[in-house]
């Protein structure tokens, strides 16, 4: 019998990355003999902390992900009636106001950007309007100053789901500084990760209260409850994982970009294949890396897709079907190929290749290989 050849290990779209496990058992050690577990134990002040001194910004709480995060700062801030989104995110965004019982106005997306079009938001706002929830799509950042400035003429919130963002600097600092509040996920398929976790970004003392409180069932002390609180609290495994990752983040970016740049260049000037254009940023996270296949590549997404799971790659279609072709949005009302066409073409064309730190550049070279003989 001919021996069979060795099949390549499959390769996903994302895989966390993770210190050895020797470097964590002392944490774990010393949550197991302390027996604090949660409920803003010292890990988890500790990584509070230290991602706001990282992050040089004001205030952080940490919520056990980002989705209860986007629905507990809607909360603090007070939103009602209709929010301004974009239907190319993943379904957590709009369903975080469905929880909330606010209701979705979805509106395209820039062409460049792949974030919310400001022009389309302004058409948008009506007097039902309380706020804007945009999403920096794969960390590329939105029109902050635009959005800014709209929100700020309008006297509406501006509530940014930065899930993607962690690591990205546009210049002024840390992308998640924008806003009334910036939403981060550290999920486990995130650049950085606290197995699953999350964090709200804010800029005073007095709205991160309102957030720990409505984290924690709404309680402002030992005896008094002040509000609708939910239990979305971060434990201590997660952010003794979330300090650990801190220090070993900027070197897992590196390798990240190591992996983006090696795509850029193996994947240049291949007909019909585009890559996002580079963010204008001082640093990038390289959370993902997007392509699009047009009408002169020698295939279609779909076929591109399947031809790299046949070989083991795993790529995404982040974010296909749009928000708006989910039969229960498309039932509310959402859905419209009319209005939103920049959306719809995108979800079309995108595919996701799989990055993370530890993905090998002979990985990489196979991959682009693999696109270039579609
Ligand atoms: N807003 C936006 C814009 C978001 O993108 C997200 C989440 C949220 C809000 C909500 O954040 P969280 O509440 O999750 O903190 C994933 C993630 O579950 C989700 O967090 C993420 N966005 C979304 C874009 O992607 P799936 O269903 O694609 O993940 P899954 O399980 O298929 O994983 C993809 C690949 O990653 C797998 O093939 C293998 C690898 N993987 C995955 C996990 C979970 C691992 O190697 N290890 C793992 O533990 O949704």
């Amino acid at each position: 019998m001919t021996p069979k050849a060795p099949t390549p290990e499959t390769i996903t779209v994302a895989r966390p990355d993770l210190p050895p496990l020797d470097d964590f058992l002392p944490s774990l050690r010393e949550i197991w003999d302390s027996h604090r577990l949660t409920n803003n134990g010292p890990f988890h002040q500790r990584f509070e902390q230290a991602l706001a001194q990282y992050l040089g910004v004001p205030q952080v709480a940490l919520f056990t992900n980002a989705t209860l995060a986007l629905l507990v700062a809607q909360q603090a801030l007070g939103l009602h009636g209709e929010v301004i989104t974009t239907p190319f995110s993943f379904v957590a965004t709009a369903h975080s106001l469905l929880w909330n019982r606010l209701r979705p106005v979805f509106v395209d997306i820039d062409p460049v950007t792949l974030c919310l079009d400001p022009r389309r938001v302004e058409e948008a706002i009506t007097e039902h309007t309380s706020a804007i929830l945009p999403v920096h799509v794969y960390g590329t950042p939105c029109d902050t100053q635009r959005l800014a400035a709209l929100a700020r003429q309008r006297g509406l919130k501006l509530l940014y789901d930065g899930a993607h963002a962690f690591g990205v600097d546009d210049g002024g600092g840390s992308l998640l500084r924008h806003g009334d509040a910036s939403v981060v996920s550290f999920h486990a398929t995130k650049a950085f990760n606290t197995f699953e976790g999350g964090a709200v970004i804010c800029h005073d003392a007095a709205f991160k209260q309102r957030l720990d409180r409505l984290k924690n069932f709404g309680f402002a002390g030992e005896v008094s409850v002040v509000a609708t609180g939910i239990n979305a609290k971060m434990n201590e495994f997660q952010a003794a994982l979330g300090l650990m990752q801190l220090g070993r983040f900027d070197a897992s970016l590196s390798k990240r970009a190591a992996v983006a740049a090696r795509y850029s260049h193996k994947l240049a000037h291949i007909a019909g294949l585009r890559c996002l254009p580079r963010a204008d940023v001082a640093r990038n996270n390289h959370a993902y890396f997007p392509v699009f296949v047009d009408e002169g590549f020698a295939v279609g997404r779909d076929a591109l897709h399947e031809h790299l799971k046949r070989h083991g790659v795993l790529s995404r279609r982040y974010f296909y079907p749009l928000i708006t072709e989910f039969p229960m949005y498309r039932e509310l009302g959402a859905h419209s190929e009319a209005h939103l066409p920049v959306a719809n073409d995108v979800a079309r064309r995108v595919l996701c290749l799989p990055i993370y730190a530890d993905l090998a550049l002979d990985d990489v070279d196979r991959i682009a290989d693999l696109i270039r003989t579609a």
